[in-house]
């Protein structure tokens, strides 16, 4: 009786998990350089992210926030890869960073957001 309760109660561990995870809201973004959640020894010059289907430019918005604040992005763009493209303006130096985006995608008119961090580490 006594294994057959710990059977039950590591089940009932194991669905709410799993639920946990099958709730996990959709999001269209599947990668990014730099990496999501990555450490970097060096300072990225470009943001790029990767998405399900392509993004729509006119629509979309980055923001890079570091330890000293708000980036200065410029020129954002698609290489027509699915993605969505920007480049940093001011240097990056070690911190922990925000990207937070927002955009539509494909044939699907909403709007989508979401971020994502990584960290630089130079010295
Ligand atoms: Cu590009």
């Amino acid at each position: 009786m006594k294994t057959l309760s710990r059977i039950a109660f590591f089940l009932l561990i194991g669905i709410s998990l799993s639920t946990c995870l099958g709730t996990t809201e959709y999001s269209p973004l599947l990668g990014a350089e730099p990496e999501i959640d990555g450490a970097l020894t060096r300072a990225p010059r470009t943001l790029r992210l990767y998405y399900d289907a392509l993004p729509d430019v006119s629509q979309s918005s980055l923001k890079l926030i570091g330890p000293n604040g708000e980036h200065q992005l410029r020129g954002l763009h698609t290489m027509a890869a699915d993605d969505l493209m920007i480049e940093i303006m001011d240097p990056v130096t070690s911190g922990e960073y925000q990207v937070e985006w927002v955009t539509v995608v494909g044939d699907n008119p909403t709007i989508q957001s979401g971020s994502y961090s990584f960290s630089v580490i130079t010295d």
